[in-house]
């Protein structure tokens, strides 16, 4: 049968150009991963590119992948990325069986692309981000060059041995480019997990000393023992995680520097993690939200937070908020790759617990959320005052600087709205009839929550029983004993907070300064089942 033998000499021109594609864009991959492995793997291509498509992304899009994909949202991002590359990739290989020319081009086009998003970063070092792009693109050209070449001619015959096309020559040079790619990809990988090293070793070195002003004890009562309640101190594994970095910044403490400089700033300084930790610090149970959670969503959490308190530096370098003469009104905080935050300077000053926090819960902050130090401003969300792997902090005005949310359609100003949340019994679950306790929590930080009322279908408002409460920084736990009966029933639950205000039940988007509204949840409690015949 001939068809058979020459379809098994000769595979398919476009399998080849298919596999020719993919496989120089591995290459490029591969080689890019080691050339960033040994500068900075910040300035791979991938992260990169991750990054200018976070930064340019509509909020709503942006709204919607939070929604979506949750926490999972940037591996969502990176498989995306890589998907459209294999589909370009593809492209490029077959049009390579043609144009060996032109398709290899088309690779170092991708280069240019890679390196200019590199230096556009805003954490960009210079030049050298450039590097693992364009190397990345000279070898995966060089590989679609090569591999084409060895590809059947178009008008193959059915070519037997010794004719133009070797179908041993080209999956020869598949299997080379293959390996070498594969070999080049894991050294890069095993270079940019050594790069992070010394922040690792700095981190694992770091000894927190004991704070000169303890987190007042907690008072009994404010721990529920609910089962399916959040518990009152998130554990750091469990505690969300918002932010734009595609990489984990891993800051090495040892070279970590924080610059206090700007409008009004007399004495401008810069600190040492040494010569923050020399200080007098502070230990403060502080609940953080970010201003994308939706009721009754997960992003907020509470944790037990060691610091420096920032008003006291702030003092020292002279600076004077506005409602005491001072001239600048914002203050900006800037991150190592790139992210700043402005917090009202009024806010900062006024004798709340914002801080400059070192410790999460008794160890030194995680890297996903901001080692070596991050702030905190109790009361704000997240986005105007959790600055995360800060460096400098810089007074202005809100006048002439907008930061990074800001520029994208979310307030200047930004204080926490009350919320309260319900944990148990989840949506749609089927609770049995008779005693079930809902419960959950409720937040208003900085003006405390005072009462927390239940409501079943459209029956009325009744209170639950609060946990003590810790300090009107963090959120209150709370239960409802409801007496079920079958059916299908909404709960809804309201809370209200220091001032008197009771949390509305206008419902807004998250978008521009955080969601209100309440949350309530559907359940079917089943009918009593008969027992007999
Ligand atoms: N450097 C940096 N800091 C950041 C962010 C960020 O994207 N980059 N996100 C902010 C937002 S929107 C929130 S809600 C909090 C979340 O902090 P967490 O991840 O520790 O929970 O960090 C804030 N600090
Ligand atoms: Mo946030």
């Amino acid at each position: 049968m001939p068809g058979v033998s020459s379809f098994r000499r000769t595979p398919s021109r476009a399998a080849v150009g298919t596999s020719a594609g993919l496989l120089a864009a591995f290459t490029a991959l591969a080689v890019a991963e080691l050339v960033a492995g040994l500068l900075r793997p910040a300035a791979g291509p991938v992260t990169v590119v991750g990054g200018v498509l976070i930064d340019r992304t509509p909020a709503a899009v942006k709204d919607f992948a939070i929604r979506t994909f949750g926490e999972n949202d940037k591996a969502v991002l990176r498989f995306g990325i890589l998907a459209v590359l294999a589909f370009l990739a593809i492209g490029l290989g077959v049009l390579g069986l043609r144009h060996r020319r032109i398709a290899a081009a088309g690779v170092l086009l991708f280069g240019i692309v890679g390196a200019a998003a590199a230096l556009g970063r805003p954490d960009s070092t210079g030049v050298g981000d450039a590097f693992p792009s364009i190397a990345g693109a000279v070898a995966g050209a060089l590989a679609l060059y090569v591999l084409a070449s060895q590809a059947p001619p178009s008008t193959a015959p059915a070519a037997g041995e010794g004719g133009v096309w070797s179908r041993r020559g080209f999956l020869t040079a598949a299997g080379v480019t293959a390996a070498t790619a594969a070999s080049v990809g894991l050294l890069g990988r095993f270079l940019s997990g050594r790069q992070g090293q010394g922040a690792v070793v700095s981190r694992e070195n770091l000894v927190l000393p004991g704070p000169s002003s303890p987190a007042p004890a907690l008072p009994a009562g404010a721990r529920l023992k609910v089962p399916g309640i959040s518990s009152f101190t998130t554990p750091n594994r469990d505690f969300y995680r918002v932010d734009t970095a595609l990489t984990v910044p891993e800051v090495d403490a040892r070279t970590w520097r924080l610059r206090i400089h700007g409008r009004g700033v007399a004495r401008p300084r810069t600190y040492t993690l040494d010569q923050l930790l020399a200080r007098p610090l502070i230990e403060r149970d502080i609940t953080l939200t970010c201003v994308s959670n939706e009721v009754g969503g997960p992003y907020v959490g509470n944790a037990r937070w060691l610091g420096v308190p920032l008003r006291d530096l702030l003092r020292e370098a002279g600076v004077r908020p506005p409602s005491h003469g001072g001239t600048a009104d914002q203050l900006v905080a800037r991150s190592v790759d790139g992210m700043t935050l402005g917090s009202p300077v009024d806010d900062v000053m006024d004798g709340r617990d914002a801080m400059l926090a070192v410790g999460m819960n008794g160890e030194p902050l995680p890297f996903e959320h901001g080692f070596p130090v991050r702030m905190l401003v109790p009361g704000l969300y997240g986005y105007v005052s959790a600055c995360k792997w800060i460096e400098s902090i810089e007074l202005t005005t809100f006048d002439a600087y907008d930061p990074y949310w800001v520029k994208r359609r979310w307030a200047r100003r930004a204080p926490v709205k009350t919320q309260a949340r319900i944990d148990t019994p989840k949506p749609f679950t089927r609770p049995a009839a008779g005693a079930v306790v809902v419960a959950g929590v409720a937040w208003a930080q900085h003006r405390g929550i005072t009462r927390v009322e239940i409501r079943i279908d459209d029956g009325p408002w009744q209170d639950a029983d609060l946990a003590a409460q810790d300090s009107p920084d963090t959120w209150r736990q709370w239960s409802y004993r409801w007496n079920a009966t079958p059916g299908g029933h909404t709960l809804t639950v309201r809370a209200t907070d220091g001032t008197g205000s009771v949390q509305t039940e206008q419902r807004t988007r998250t978008v521009p300064d955080g969601a209100s509204g309440r949350h309530s949840v559907f359940v079917t409690v089943p009918q009593i089942p008969r027992t007999g015949p």
